[in-house]
């Protein structure tokens, strides 16, 4: 039996992936059936870094993220059921079925929201984690960002008062290799974009974003510094957009070469041989898994298509706080 490397129920990291992978891959089916209203974008290739940043949190803790986030919420524990009810625009999604994919939120798991604007999710972060601070909790934000949001000012803003203020705040940065249609390379003067945590004097970290277990553990040891006032972290976890930017991107501007690298470290099945080869599950288990996860992922759907939209008139629900 190869050794454990992590404290980590291994069986649910691979479930969580599992899941995600799959409600990923059954929202690419659906929207390319015109099921599905909007944009989406997908976070097929990515699972690791979710499964293994979230792993290291407990309920109470926050995140927030992009407009790639239903791996995020997916790890935060959200239920696929109301998800799916969302990116329906139905009644019964987290947000009434007004938010859609990039909005889908969950105050009371600790999931401060997918967001379509870029790094925007950074100082709502530094805001759950400066409210923790002052509350004495010990609660921790880990804000999720891509390679893009790097460059945008609210990331730089956000990080300079964490560090300032030693918040408990963790910023793992995706570095997925592309920015909308460009590669990294063509949009960022530096090879690491963890460097940019050194202007901050915050410690920082390049993770391998492909192995959940590394993922778990650099997320773990952020976790404990946060937790006992030593302020913000950035993990770099390089990862791979499997997909286009949006789903119906052609991908013209992707370098074929670049696929098969990444696809022989797939994050999902490399994983499984792992814990198959170590006997934590059977083949026989695995198979069950992905079969049970379809059969909830059919009864999302089903949920989903008999929910009802939204009244017009709900337009005008939800515009101010009820109660302050
Ligand atoms: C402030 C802002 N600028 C530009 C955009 C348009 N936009 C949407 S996604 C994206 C690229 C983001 O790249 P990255 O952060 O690397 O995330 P990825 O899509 O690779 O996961 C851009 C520029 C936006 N939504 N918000």
């Amino acid at each position: 039996m190869a050794e454990s490397t992590t404290d980590v129920d291994q069986s649910l990291l691979l479930e969580r992936m599992e899941l995600i992978r799959r409600f990923e891959t059954r929202v690419g089916e659906l929207f390319a059936d015109n099921e599905i209203p909007g944009f989406v974008h997908l976070y097929i290739g990515s699972e690791a870094v979710a499964v293994g940043a979230c792993s290291a949190l407990e309920e109470s803790d926050y995140i927030t993220s992009t407009h790639r986030g239903h791996g995020h919420a997916l790890a935060k524990g959200l239920d696929p059921k109301k998800m799916m009810a969302e990116l329906y625009g139905r009644t019964t999604g987290y947000c009434n079925g007004k938010g859609g994919s990039m909005h889908i939120a969950d105050v009371d798991a600790g999931m401060l929201g997918a967001n379509g604007i870029v790094a925007a999710g950074t100082p709502i972060g530094g805001g759950a984690a400066l409210a923790s601070q002052i509350r004495g909790d010990g609660d921790v934000a880990v804000s999720f960002l891509g390679d893009g949001a790097t460059s945008n000012g609210p990331y730089h803003e956000a990080l300079h008062l964490a560090a300032l203020w030693d918040l408990p705040q963790i910023y793992v940065v995706e570095n997925n290799h592309y920015g909308e249609m460009t590669s990294v390379h063509d949009q960022h003067p530096v090879s690491d974009l963890v460097k940019q945590a050194d202007a901050y004097d915050v410690p920082g970290e390049i993770v391998n974003g492909q192995d959940v277990e590394e993922m778990y553990e650099a997320s773990q040891e952020a976790v404990e510094r946060a937790r006992d006032g030593d302020g913000p972290t950035v993990i770099e976890a390089k990862t791979y957009r499997y997909k286009g930017h949006y789903e119906g991107d052609p991908q013209w501007y992707k370098e074929n070469e670049d696929l098969p690298d990444w696809r022989t470290a797939d994050p999902v099945e490399t994983y499984s041989e792992k814990l198959i080869d170590a006997g934590v599950i059977s083949e026989d288990e695995y198979e069950e898994l992905g079969e049970s996860i379809e059969k909830e992922l059919d009864e999302a759907v089903e949920f989903a298509k008999d929910s009802p939209l939204p009244e017009p008139d709900a337009a005008y629900e939800g515009l101010y706080a009820e109660e302050l």
